[in-house]
């Protein structure tokens, strides 16, 4: 189908039926916000947050009759920001079936990991809670470089929530890249990370993915083109993708595309996703949290001779011992460095 140019007119009629649209919404919002404040609510239940938008948050009812429903729900203004993967207690707003889809959340669960990024202007901004795993998507092509790897490694032991490495495209295993991929696989197990092989064209892995997604919410992120959307795509089920209830509010004006989404797989186990989100941990980092995100390194931080120690040529130097002594490999070593090396300085 080729691109069609709307003419202004066109263009101002669409603008005027979304901001109509957009009029009717507040109107209701503003009444549903009026039975708010009478107290005109139900009981206490417990919520998901599975989107947000401004002012408004998705709510999927997790208990009782509306259990899977999910509800437009206002925030109650002492509560701080709500993001995507909070659990709520929320209670329904009774709009006399006008609008069985309102409610209002009235407290946050307390968060067992927050994903955050930096803003615009740098401050570190949560944008997503309560994920379990970050599964990092390397594929033979683009080629894995170890200290990209290590990167989101690192930002994952940051939040102190656990990646996963998952190798996709192993149906583009060869000659060239076997032996190298092999070795990889072993030492990020040796260093205890978990390691699953896939391929979104053949489905080889793909159940054993299945069932470990089954337990968590997780994360997708990784380099462009290693086939993070393809997973997903087969993953989710296509209606999973379209978030029917959401388009309402999110034509009220916010970024659609930006926010973060939680959708449920179909046999267990939940994924949240946005852009932003799959770009994660390719950021800043200071030099405390690369030492500590390098987890062999953990038993000898604090034990080199010099407090300033550069771990380069100092004497007295724990991490260099524990190179020479094996315990830390050359190739994390080399990786640390260059990351470090990538670090503003302090
Ligand atoms: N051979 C092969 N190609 C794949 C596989 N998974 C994805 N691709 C291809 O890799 C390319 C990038 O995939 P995409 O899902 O867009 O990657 P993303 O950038 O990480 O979202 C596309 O051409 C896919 O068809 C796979 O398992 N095997
Ligand atoms: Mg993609
Ligand atoms: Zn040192």
């Amino acid at each position: 189908m080729s691109k069609r140019k709307l003419t202004r007119r066109q263009a101002w009629r669409i603008q005027k039926v979304q901001d109509e649209r957009a009029a009717r919404a507040e109107k209701r919002d503003n009444k549903a916000q009026e039975q708010l404040q009478e107290g005109n609510l139900g009981p206490e239940q417990h919520g998901l947050v599975i989107a947000h938008y401004g002012t408004q948050v998705a709510v999927e009812a997790l208990e009782g009759d509306s259990q899977g429903q999910i509800c437009r729900c206002h925030m109650r203004a002492n509560l701080g920001s709500l993001v995507t993967g909070d659990k709520v207690v929320w209670r329904s707003a009774d709009t006399e079936g006008k609008d069985d889809n309102l409610g209002v959340i009235v407290a946050v669960l307390p968060r067992h990991s927050e994903l955050s990024r930096p803003d615009p202007y740098g401050d570190m901004k949560t944008v997503a809670a309560n994920i379990d795993r970050i599964v990092i998507v390397i594929a033979p092509y683009p080629e894995p470089h170890g200290n990209l790897i290590d990167r989101y490694l690192v930002a994952a032991e940051t939040l102190d929530i656990q990646p996963i490495i998952l190798l996709n495209k192993i149906d583009r295993i060869d000659e060239n890249n076997q032996q190298r991929l092999r070795e990889m696989q072993e030492r990020y197990k040796a260093l205890g990370y978990e390691w699953l092989n896939v391929s979104t064209k053949t489905e080889q892995g793909l159940n054993e993915l299945i069932t470990y997604l089954a337990d968590y919410t997780s994360v997708f992120v990784g380099q462009s083109g290693v086939g993070k959307s393809s997973l997903i795509n087969m993953l989710l089920p296509h209606e999973n993708i379209r978030v029917g209830p959401l388009s309402e509010i999110s034509q009220q004006g916010t970024h659609t595309t930006t926010t973060a989404h939680l959708f449920h797989f179909p046999s267990g186990g939940h994924l949240i996703d946005s852009p932003g989100i799959r770009e994660f941990g390719l950021w800043h980092m200071d030099e405390g949290s690369l030492l500590e995100g390098f987890v062999e390194f953990r038993p000898f931080l604090g034990y080199c001779k010099f407090r300033d120690c550069a771990h380069q040529s100092e004497p007295g130097c724990a991490i260099r011992k524990a190179l020479e002594d094996g315990a830390i490999s050359d190739v994390r070593m080399a990786s640390f460095r260059y990351i470090l090396s990538t670090l503003d300085n302090p």
